[in-house]
């Protein structure tokens, strides 16, 4: 075994010669790599010869250094009593969240799921999680799009006992919606994503994980109790051995579903992510200097989506297929076209998404492209189709949302944004929380639509005559704009 290293000859490598850095204990020379990183190499060079563990574990895949950095630059285990630790100063924006943390309302007195959005989250995470492309028209969109489908509700059907659990993709669920993916949970809180495993095991519910989660996945599946579902989201590598390997994995490791991501060959410009870059006190001031090594264009995802294989293309599913047994899933479809083209290549279902908004702005919500891609598979195959599935996600904050979209034929809805402020300001109970409330809110609304169970939400239940009007007027959705933050432009010096 080799011997520990010394702290203080770390130390030594503290500059762009010879830059050695320490994170989760190990040491690693980075030298040759700082002009590869994609988030530049100023911010690395903050912590040449010191511990970079608290920075880089938000936003990295904790294997991502092991599984990048060749092996030889793999120096050793450092000494931990010789380490200096680094006492993190405590920032005008820690005091922030700290005052707002101790203010926030006890967990009781959250009613909804816009509740959990009031900005308690550290302002870079807000920035990531909240933004969406360009003009942010999409992501508004996608709530719009419920409030244009009305219900038109049955009475007298003996309400007393209603059921609103049901079976996605053969698995269990309490509930017709599954925790969607959502990437680098511990911006937003330092367990991360296992606040959700966590809950949804409690509860009954289905998580997708992220395979940009910060958590790993192995932390992820380890944490979920025995018989617990888990989906896994994909994004394809430029090396599909990898892919491979992390699909093969996962299988193995119990996993029923594989959500491959379709939407996002390149990722969409969050522009407010974007500018949280230039307030940022690493990279992000070096960026207002007007040097170049930071890659200005790049919030924190664009930073580490550089894997992500844009080449991914249709000839891709059989390979796919050969690969696993698993059900494979399409998520980002946005077309009938595209949702036949997914059922005819043997696919076990499609989500109809634009990812929260965050990919092509001024795309279509996936419940108004509900309504075309059911007529489209309905003139395809029976329907509903038990050996395919279609999912919608984007916007949903209410049960309604939810009955919506499966009154116009969606298997189950998915949540990200939702469970993700749950958890980023109060942890697992706050999932929990979020689980409890649209439980309560679905037994209220399948009472008061006349539906005892999933299989009784029938299209005649909503009027969606109005989904496809861009132009109609709704009632402002008050709770909503009073969380949205609109778009700013760039900021003045010193103005
Ligand atoms: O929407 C996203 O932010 C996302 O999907 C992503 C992609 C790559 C890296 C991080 C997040």
């Amino acid at each position: 075994m080799s011997s520990l290293i010394p702290g203080q000859t770390v130390a030594k490598h503290d500059n762009r010669n010879s830059c050695w850095i320490i994170v989760h204990g190990k040491v690693y020379d980075v030298t040759d790599f700082l002009d590869e990183h994609p988030g530049g190499s100023k911010i690395i060079l903050k912590y040449a010869g010191k511990d970079a563990t608290e920075a880089y574990e938000p936003i990295h895949p904790p294997d991502a250094i092991q599984n990048n950095l060749p092996i030889e630059k793999h120096i050793g285990a450092v000494d931990p009593n010789t380490v200096v630790k680094i006492i993190k100063e405590v920032t005008e924006e820690d005091k922030r969240r700290q005052v707002l943390m101790d203010a926030r309302p006890p967990l009781d007195e959250i009613l909804n799921l816009h509740d959990f959005e009031e900005t308690v989250l550290p302002a870079k995470a807000w920035a990531y999680y909240s933004s969406a492309s360009d003009d942010e028209i999409t992501i508004r969109e996608n709530r719009a799009a419920f409030q244009r489908v009305w219900f038109r509700p049955r009475i007298l059907r003996d309400v007393t006992s209603v059921d609103w659990s049901t079976t996605i993709l053969g698995c269990k669920s309490s509930l017709p919606v599954y925790i969607s993916a959502t990437a680098l949970g511990k911006l937003g809180h330092p367990d991360g994503e296992l606040n959700l495993t966590r809950a949804a095991a409690k509860h009954g519910v289905i998580q997708m994980i992220p395979t940009l989660a910060s958590c790993s996945f192995d932390e992820i599946v380890d944490a979920a109790q025995p018989g617990q579902y888990l989906f896994l989201q994909l994004y394809v590598n430029r090396d599909r051995e990898i892919t491979k390997k992390y699909v093969q994995h996962a299988e193995k490791r119990g996993v029923k579903a594989l959500f491959i991501t379709v939407d996002a060959p390149q990722l969409g410009r969050r522009e407010k992510d974007m500018r949280m870059k230039f307030v940022d006190d690493g990279a992000g001031a070096k960026v207002q200097e007007g040097q170049s090594d930071v890659k200005k264009d790049q919030g924190v995802a664009r930073a580490i989506s550089s894997f992500i294989d844009p080449s991914l293309s249709w000839k891709d599913i059989p390979w796919f297929r050969s690969i696993t047994n698993m059900h494979i899933i399409l998520k980002g479809v946005a077309t009938p076209e595209d949702a036949i083209l997914a059922y005819e290549s043997g696919c076990q279902g499609i989500v109809l998404s634009n990812h929260g908004g965050r990919q092509l702005d001024t795309s279509r919500s996936g419940l108004e492209n509900l309504i075309d891609i059911v007529a489209a598979l309905k003139a395809k195959g029976p329907w509903p189709n038990p050996n395919f599935a279609v999912f919608v996600d984007g916007g949903v904050r209410r049960a309604s949302d939810v009955l919506k979209a499966i009154a116009l034929g969606a298997s189950a809805v998915g949540v990200g944004r939702g469970f993700l402020y749950a958890f980023s300001s109060y942890g697992q109970e706050g999932v929990e929380r979020a689980i409890e409330i649209l439980r309560d809110e679905f037994e209220m609304n399948m009472r008061l639509i006349g539906a005892r169970n999933i299989s009784e939400i029938v299209p005649e239940m909503v009027d969606a005559s109005a989904l496809r009007s861009h132009a109609s007027l709704t009632p402002a959705d008050n709770l909503y704009n009073t969380t949205y933050q609109p778009l700013s432009l760039a900021a003045f010096r010193n103005a």
